[in-house]
């Protein structure tokens, strides 16, 4: 195992969920932190919590990754202390309805297509180049099994991280003959904010999606993740598909309904 100390860490979408997580287990290992999100009082929470914890040196970014302006200013103004950025996790990402496609709202594909795809590629736009040339770097994408298994209702969402999987296959291709690593961890069900985003704050239904199994909680996925990070430097690990053990498939749970 690589130690991580002092590596500088940027994770997007880090104000909830995995990429909370992903903060949590890599501070623990000492750990520099880059924490990206929209909710800034979320990051703020966050970055007081752990220092107070592991007395970790955090530095926030208040940003969209939406908006390819807000991503390229963010990392050509990063302080300089902070721009050497070794691991970058691609995190931030979102699911919107489980509409069939040709009865869909068209909002909510532009929201999946921004997000996932093109903020995953603006970040990586931004920071990928400063890897190559100090050759020394990794990027981890999240993906899902929705990138290798569509489901009904899911199309665009499968789409999106599908296209996720292409990319980080086709980054990989691209940095062949330097040091820098792609990885994608490849998640079935986890138990986050992620069904209540999906369903528009319908606590009710989100609630529904877990009933009745044991999801993988962020903290499973975050520790799959600091693990890719912490190979030593030739071995890369392109791609961990991890479900719960009560998920077989993007479609197939085992349900105990007296749970
Ligand atoms: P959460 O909803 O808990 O977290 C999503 C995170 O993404 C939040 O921190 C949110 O921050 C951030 N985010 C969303 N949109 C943007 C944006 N435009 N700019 C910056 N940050 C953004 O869900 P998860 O933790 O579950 O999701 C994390 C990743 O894991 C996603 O890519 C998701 O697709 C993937 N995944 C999730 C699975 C699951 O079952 N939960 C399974 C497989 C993959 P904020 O709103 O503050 O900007
Ligand atoms: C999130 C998991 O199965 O809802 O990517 O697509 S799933």
């Amino acid at each position: 195992m690589v130690a991580i100390q002092d590596q500088i860490v940027l994770i997007t979408g880090a104000s909830s969920g995995i990429g909370s997580a992903c903060a949590h287990v890599f501070a623990q290992a000492g750990a520099k932190l880059i924490l990206a999100a929209r909710r800034l009082d979320r990051l703020e929470a966050l970055a007081t919590e752990l220092h107070q914890e592991f007395k970790s040196q955090i530095h926030l970014l208040h940003l969209d990754v939406c908006s390819q302006d807000q991503v390229e200013t963010a990392i050509a103004t990063l302080p300089e202390p902070w721009v050497a950025v070794d691991i970058l996790i691609n995190n931030a990402g979102l699911s919107r309805g489980l509409d069939k496609l040709y009865a869909a709202n068209v909002q909510d594909w532009e929201e999946m297509i921004d997000t996932n795809v093109k903020g995953l590629l603006y970040m990586t736009r931004a920071i990928v180049p400063g890897m190559v040339s100090r050759e020394r770097g990794q990027v981890i994408n999240i993906g899902s099994i929705a990138g290798h298994q569509t489901y009904p209702g899911g199309s665009v969402y499968c789409a999106t991280k599908a296209a996720v999987r292409a990319l980080s296959e086709g980054l990989k291709l691209d940095l062949l003959g330097t040091p820098v690593r792609v990885s994608s961890v490849d998640p079935g069900m986890v138990e986050t904010e992620f069904s209540q985003v999906r369903f528009h704050g319908d606590t009710v239904r989100a609630e529904q999606v877990y009933q009745g199994l044991k999801p993988l909680t962020s903290l499973d996925v975050a520790e799959i993740v600091l693990f890719c990070a912490t190979r030593p430097s030739h071995v890369n690990i392109s791609n961990v598909v991890v479900f719960p053990t009560d998920q077989a498939s993007a479609t197939m749970v085992n349900r105990h309904l007296d749970r």
